[in-house]
């Protein structure tokens, strides 16, 4: 076993590691590093042995639990098989069945699949087939891409363009041209502490009537939106919001995409967040759950008609010059198949909509402990925000982090927001006790 794997001498010497951590306090972590060294079910356990509930479904990705045997057993099969397939101009039969089994969970319609290998690319793919769409339909003057304020759409150059958290942009310098941004939907002086989709907020969607104005909607290309954007603090749409945007959306012929990397796979108690809300976009990107996170895998789905335009041209011609060297990988499939074979033996596409109810009582009866300033809860998530510190944004928030870990459970936090949403295996009474070790963080908590 590798030294620094050993029980006794794990933490002991990560200050001087090699390993850049992605999104994380290098120098403060590498301090008093917090490690897993295994996981099953709904729980980690550090190299000591300690058991933690895991609160985000790992990067809320693990939707059916962690370790899981069949999805296990697939991919060591898998490995031993046939461990790699060039994606271009050759297959696999698993890259097939995949797409059509995933094709068939999606909402109607939305009936094609490309395949990636993370939200990001997801992403990135979506856009490029969107202004590749209007280009090979005579088009290609719609070159516009227009995204929303706090919106998270991965770290690749289109997704970080189109993305709006202030934070993951700025020191990346000018992206992508001709991107524009949507006002975000968060309206807390009206809204706070409401219970699903909040009442007021519908008209944010206007927004995108005046972005049209401004550039002239024959510029646009598509508008990519999470359904409930979770990274930025989980915001959840207003009542009648994604209505709205897929009307104008529709009148002016520009593309919706929704985002559902972290709200597919069964988070809202519906496969898709698409099915929950009942409004159908053009594009939908997804990733993390769609493996259960075992192997990384990501898919976008598209409309026919979308797959139908680029296959006008002559025959031996690729119509698409895109795609991974990783693109249906042999062992995501594997691992993919049997995921949705998981999802569907045990309910779990739609086990958030039994479990909401109960989730959202435990979420909102946190309303009164200290510096609670607001409680947002969709599915099988809930986000508590507390007041930031004065001059010292996050520093709560991390706080709340580092003791929710000391007392058993792994929790994210945007800022100052604890965004909670487990495996969607999770029971009622480990759902109380998720909830009490937040509690008791909350209440120690300067
Ligand atoms: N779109 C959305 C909506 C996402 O949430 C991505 C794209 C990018 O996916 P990849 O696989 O490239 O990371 C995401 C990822 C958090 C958190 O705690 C959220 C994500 C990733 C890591 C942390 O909010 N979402």
């Amino acid at each position: 076993m590798n030294e620094r794997a050993r029980p006794e001498t794990v933490g002991a010497t990560l200050e001087s590691s090699a390993f850049f951590m992605p999104f994380s306090m290098n120098r403060h972590f590498k301090k008093a590093p917090r490690l897993v060294a295994r996981a099953e079910g709904i729980h980690y356990y550090t190299p000591q042995g300690s058991k933690l509930i895991d609160g985000t479904s790992g990067l809320w990705c693990v939707n059916a639990g962690h370790c899981r045997k069949k999805i296990v057993e697939a991919v060591q099969k898998q490995v031993a098989a046939l461990d790699f397939a060039p994606p271009f101009q050759l297959g696999h039969p698993l890259a097939f069945e995949f797409a059509d089994k995933l094709a068939s969970i999606a909402p109607q319609g939305l009936s094609k699949v490309f395949f990636t290998n993370s939200g990001s690319e997801s992403v990135d793919t979506a856009l490029k087939l969107a202004l590749a769409y209007h280009r090979v339909r005579g088009e290609g003057q719609r070159t516009r891409l227009i995204g929303r304020e706090r919106g998270y759409h991965g770290v690749n150059f289109g997704g970080t363009a189109v993305g709006g958290i202030v934070a993951n942009r700025k020191i990346f310098g000018a992206l992508v041209a001709g991107v524009d941004h949507l006002r975000h939907t968060h309206d807390p002086a009206r809204n706070a502490f409401a219970r699903g989709q909040p009442k007021h907020g519908a008209e944010f969607a206007e927004d995108l009537e005046r972005l049209c104005a401004l550039h002239d909607p024959s510029t646009i290309a598509a508008v990519i939106v999470e359904p409930v954007a979770c990274s930025a603090g989980v915001l959840v749409p207003p009542l009648g919001y994604l209505e709205r945007l897929r009307e104008i959306c529709s009148r002016h012929g520009i593309l919706l995409i929704f985002d559902e990397v972290i709200t597919a796979w069964g988070r809202l108690g519906k496969p898709f967040a698409t099915h929950h809300f009942g409004v159908v976009p053009d594009l939908i990107t997804t990733a993390k759950g769609i493996t259960n996170a075992t192997v990384p895998m990501g898919a976008v789905f598209m409309k026919e008609e979308l797959y139908q335009a680029f296959m006008q041209g002559p025959e031996k011609a690729i119509e698409m010059p895109h795609g991974y060297t990783y693109s249906a990988h042999p062992l995501a499939c594997a691992a993919g198949l049997a995921t949705m074979q998981v999802y569907e033996e045990e309910g779990l596409l739609t086990r958030a909509a039994e479990l909401w109810p109960y989730w959202e009582e435990q979420a909102h009866a946190l309303k009164n402990l200290p510096n609670v300033i607001d409680i947002r809860n969709v599915g099988l998530i809930a986000a508590i925000e507390l007041a930031p510190r004065e001059g010292a944004v996050g520093a709560r928030g991390l706080d709340a982090h580092l003791k929710a870990f000391e007392r058993g459970a792994y929790i994210r936090v945007a800022a100052d927001t604890i965004a909670l949403a487990p495996p969607l295996i999770i029971e009622r009474p480990q759902i109380d006790e998720l909830f009490g070790i937040v509690r008791e963080a909350l209440k120690t908590l300067a």
